[in-house]
């Protein structure tokens, strides 16, 4: 046990008594916490500003109501919100989710990660997260634009290119990034970088859409090359088969590496051939145009199987990439992962691992790096594509790509620099927690009290 556990501990219990219907909130600054508080009493500074008491609370909450009516002419009433966590490096940035699960306590989550992951992209973003309960399956294209519109209504008010930016995440992709720009451009009659993820013709960049999966994969080769080793011929489970999971697996494909499981919120589906070009670009016309269920998949390929309410992590792999949701990885995941020989578990989704999972992975010395150190990449693109939209000009593919993966080498050095043990080690949570940490807490140190 850490010799700073009772600092822990009580900072821990006036949170939770401050937050306690909050359990995702809660989980998400514990990891901070532990990293950061060792740090910050060896470097005062931190704390006579009271850095950690003032970033745990948001900046700005905004909830409202969002009223539209379905196809069948019937009302309809959704909860809309933005975080806006802290704006302490630049604009709050983060994405909107779109999935029945949201609240407060999982944007709070996202939107307190987002600091710390934008904080090591090098680029000057802060940290916000929104989103709604809205469920966009099942619903007609006409309901996620009469949604996406009154959502925009009210959320217009709030954000701005130099305020906070919002762009995709779970359940919102190019067709609501979409609708919630044409709204947003409607009611203010202003042509601006209000959002990321927009469309390739009206002011986005290029790889974005492939950017966080790309990211993940460009991060996890550089973890493997610290063993002197490499993704050539691993094999790699992926959970998730949306954007994130959908561009893992495009890199991993073109890195050499054998990707074996896919999954949605349905079960997994286990190909031990391997899910080549053309099995993936089956899976994202099913996942992106057809709006189907993974499940179909061996429909197609028959020699694959489908394992229903499982998660893909009983499959024996080399890397394992979660992709999907938080906390779909836990202990008992973990040990069979750690028995199996897992090298590396790179997360792709926001706090995929529950924390009893990222201890054993430490503990076991498998390599583990916390999903904003490895996302960071797609809003790594965002900031990129926001720079293109305040330039006015578009950078090529190539361009963009090379600057996502000397920004994922670069996020890379920052875990090494704050994360590397005696023994060699790479801690990777605790580097990417302390790395994010002092630039923004030096910059909310030169602005004083705000
Ligand atoms: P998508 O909506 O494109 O895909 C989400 C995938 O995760 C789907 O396969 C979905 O299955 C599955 N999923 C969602 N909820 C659950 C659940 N409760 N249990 C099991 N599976 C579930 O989202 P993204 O790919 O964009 O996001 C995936 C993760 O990556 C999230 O954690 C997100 O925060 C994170 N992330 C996304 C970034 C981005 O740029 N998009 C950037 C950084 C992180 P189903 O279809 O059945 O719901
Ligand atoms: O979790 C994330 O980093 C995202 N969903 C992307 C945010 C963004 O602004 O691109």
């Amino acid at each position: 046990m850490s010799k700073y556990q009772h600092l822990i501990d009580s900072f821990m219990k006036e949170l939770e008594l401050k937050n306690s219907h909050e359990p995702e909130f809660i989980q998400a600054v514990e990891e901070v916490v532990e990293a950061v508080i060792p740090f910050i009493e060896s470097n005062p500074k931190y704390k006579k500003a009271k850095i950690l008491e003032r970033i745990v609370e948001p900046e700005r909450v905004i909830q409202f109501r969002v009223p539209w009516i379905s196809d069948s002419g019937e009302p309809q009433v959704n909860r809309g919100f933005r975080v806006e966590f802290n704006s302490a490096i630049g604009p709050y940035k983060g994405g909107l989710r779109f999935h029945p699960s949201v609240n407060l306590s999982i944007l709070k989550f996202l939107g307190f990660e987002q600091i710390f992951k934008n904080s090591l992209t090098t680029l000057p973003m802060g940290g916000g997260k929104g989103g709604s309960d809205f469920n966009p399956k099942g619903k007609s294209d006409n309901e996620v634009m009469k949604f996406c519109q009154s959502f925009m209504t009210e959320l217009s008010r709030h954000i701005g290119p130099n305020t906070d930016v919002p762009a995709g995440d779970i359940g919102v992709g190019g067709r609501e990034i979409g609708y919630m720009f044409g709204q947003y451009k409607r009611l203010r009659n202003e042509f601006t970088g209000v959002l990321t993820g927009k469309g390739i013709n009206w002011g986005g960049s290029l790889i974005r859409p492939e950017a966080t999966g790309y990211g993940v994969v460009y991060f996890a080769e550089k973890m493997l090359n610290t063993k002197e080793d490499n993704l050539k011929n691993k094999i790699v489970s992926i959970s998730g088969s949306g954007n994130v999971a959908q561009y893992a697996c495009e890199k991993c494909i073109q890195l050499g590496a054998k990707v074996v499981t896919m999954s949605d919120s349905k079960g997994y589906i286990h190909d031990s051939d391997g899910i080549d070009t053309e099995k993936l670009s089956w899976i994202m016309n099913l996942k992106n145009i057809e709006r189907g269920r993974i499940s179909e998949y061996i429909k197609k390929y028959p020699k694959a199987s489908f394992h229903e309410s499982k998660s893909p992590w009983d499959v024996k792999v080399d890397l394992a990439l979660p992709c999907a949701t938080q906390n779909e990885l836990k202990k008992e995941d973990a040990k069979l992962l750690v028995k199996n020989k897992c090298i590396a578990v790179v997360e792709g989704a926001n706090m995929p691992c529950s924390p009893e999972a990222i201890s054993l992975f430490i503990e076991n010395k498998t390599l583990f790096s916390p999903g904003k150190a490895s996302n960071a990449g797609g809003v790594a693109t965002s900031g990129l594509e926001m720079s293109q939209n305040s330039l006015r000009f578009n950078w090529t593919r190539e361009e963009v790509d090379e600057k996502l993966h000397n920004i994922m080498l670069d996020i890379h050095q920052q875990c090494v620099k704050f994360g590397k043990q005696e023994d060699g080690y790479i801690d990777y949570v605790k580097g990417a927690n302390i790395a994010g940490f002092v630039k923004v807490a030096d910059a909310m140190i030169d602005q004083g009290i705000v």
